[in-house]
């Protein structure tokens, strides 16, 4: 290993040494029949080796459903609570080794510590409240029209769930998806993101520990094209759920259709702050400034659009650019980092594309605008916060999804026209307002056509028991987390039980008045 990564360990306490991780397949680690690895390497310095994971192909994933589909038949039998132990014990590992998994989390990642401090919280919650879930996984009683015939509803399981991850919150939305399917008593298969599979390594282990029957967790790294597609045609995986951006989503959709396969699909966001002429601006700049370079701007919530009233538009920007301004960028596992690195090369040019054409289109950069190349930031893949001003609501940077630290900061002149404009985008994610007039908080909240909303907080922050997704192309109807999560995981069977003893015809055999 180079020398300075090496150094970097030990400055910042001790992380894993590098190594070849296996796919996890009916209970075993297990190489790829491709015999080929891939490289993962720290975004926050390329020197730095985290291992290297399979480069898995089609025969690879064919063993994983297989294991899934053998596993559940056993799994669904098994009663909800008794599936609800595993999540608890899944809980409690990674209750007991959050602060391990947050430190390899950033390192694999790049957001600071605090985040993913925060990640694997997020997949703590998501196990205890699927945990409860399987003590109530509740359908419909509901009498019938007919006298001594008895009806309800119950959910059932639809067999292997099929999950494509993001590596922005590489283990929060594994745990989202694979705890909400598990508890409904599908198997699952994860293929993770490539540039965060060790994330989901994690979370395999702690499943592995927490001794879950074989089969019923699986996951196999690889490509897209690789793994994900061969997933997407599989006949036996009944059920899909993709976190990613709007383009990739909708070409699973497409995938998914000959075989009429559930999807549920997470995916792009613009979203807006509103900032109104009675709001507490202060309290605005510190929501906008978490809200649009927290995560380094690579969240699906991301505050990446702002509107402030025209009367307090000028002191709005100025604090938000000298805030942005003092932003310490560096490795997230420096306890002194307020930001940490792009995941990749690739997502830097995407951002200085963007801030070319933003300034092509007349929009004034108020703060940062440039990739950190000097000194030892060069290592990795980071990017100035950066503040445009004077941006108009139908420039490419107000319209566009750019996942990264670049915030567009609009004028409005009323509460309609901020909302005009917040839904004046493709996306339907989350919006915010900052006021103190309850009226125009309700106004806002009403009119937003968007799957989540804030009042006084940025658009990031959404709890796990809540539905969390978003209209328009940020979703295709469903929603994951909370009851709402648990929908995309199982059918409804209703049931009717005729105890009289004759046959009674619905419809027919009712009584007339
Ligand atoms: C995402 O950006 O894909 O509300 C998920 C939040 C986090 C989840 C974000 N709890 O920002």
């Amino acid at each position: 290993m180079p020398k300075a990564a090496t150094q970097e360990k030990q400055e910042f306490g001790a992380l894993r040494a590098p190594r070849e991780y296996k796919n996890f397949i009916d209970g075993q680690w297990v190489p790829s029949s491709s015999g080929k690895t891939f490289e993962n390497r720290n975004p926050a310095d390329r020197e730095d080796l985290i291992g290297t994971f399979q480069e898995s192909n089609a025969d690879d994933l064919n063993a994983a459903v297989d294991a899934a589909d053998r596993a559940f038949n056993g799994w669904r039998l098994t009663p909800a609570p008794g599936r609800a132990e595993y999540l608890y014990h899944v809980g409690n590992i990674l209750k007991r080794d959050k602060e391990k998994i947050a430190r390899e989390m950033t390192r694999e990642m790049g957001k600071v510590l605090a985040e993913t401090r925060g990640d694997v919280q997020e997949a703590i919650d998501m196990a205890f409240l699927m945990a409860g879930e399987g003590r109530r996984l509740f359908g419909v009683t509901t009498p019938s029209e007919l006298p001594n015939k008895f009806n309800m509803a119950v959910r059932m399981p639809l067999g292997v769930a099929g999950l494509i991850t993001p590596w922005n919150f590489p283990i929060a939305i594994p745990a989202w998806k694979s705890m909400a399917a598990l508890i409904c008593g599908n198997t699952v298969v994860i293929k993770p993101a490539s540039l965060t599979p060790l994330s989901v390594v994690m979370l395999a282990e702690a499943f592995h520990e927490a001794g879950l029957p074989k089969g019923v967790f699986n996951v196999v790294t690889g490509g897209g094209r690789e793994v994900g597609e061969p997933m997407l045609e599989h006949p036996r995986v009944a059920v899909i759920s993709f976190t990613g951006s709007t383009d990739v989503g909708r070409d699973i959709a497409i995938a998914c259709a000959p075989q009429f396969k559930h999807v549920h699909l997470e995916m792009g966001g613009k979203n807006i702050i509103m900032v109104m002429d009675d709001a507490d601006v202060d309290l605005a700049v510190d929501g906008a400034l978490w809200g649009a370079f927290g995560t380094a701007g690579q969240r699906c919530t991301a505050a990446s659009r702002i509107v402030a009233h025209r009367k307090i538009y000028d002191q709005f920007v100025e604090k938000l650019a000298g805030r942005a301004a003092k932003l310490r960028v560096g490795n997230g596992l420096d306890p002194k980092t307020d930001m940490g690195p792009n995941i990749s090369a690739s997502q830097v040019k995407t951002v200085e594309k963007y801030v070319q054409i933003g300034k092509d289109e007349g929009a004034k950069i108020v703060t940062g605008g440039a990739a950190l190349t000097d000194g030892p930031l060069g290592k990795g893949h980071f990017h100035q916060p950066t503040v445009f001003a004077n941006v108009k609501p139908n420039m490419r940077i107000a319209q566009e999804e750019i996942f990264g630290p670049v915030t567009a900061v609009m004028e409005c002149d009323s509460l309609e026209e901020a909302i005009a404009i917040g839904n004046g985008v493709k996306y339907g994610l989350s919006s915010s307002i900052y006021t103190r007039n309850v009226n125009n908080a309700f106004v806002a909240m009403r009119d937003m056509y968007t799957g989540i909303f804030y009042v006084n907080a940025p658009t990031i922050g959404a709890e796990v028991h809540l539905p969390f997704g978003g209209t328009k192309q940020t979703g295709n109807g469903h929603r994951e987390a909370g009851v709402a999560g648990i929908d995309v995981f199982s059918e409804w069977k209703s049931i009717y039980i005729d105890y009289s003893g004759s046959l009674q015809r619905a419809q027919i055999d009712t009584e007339e008045i």
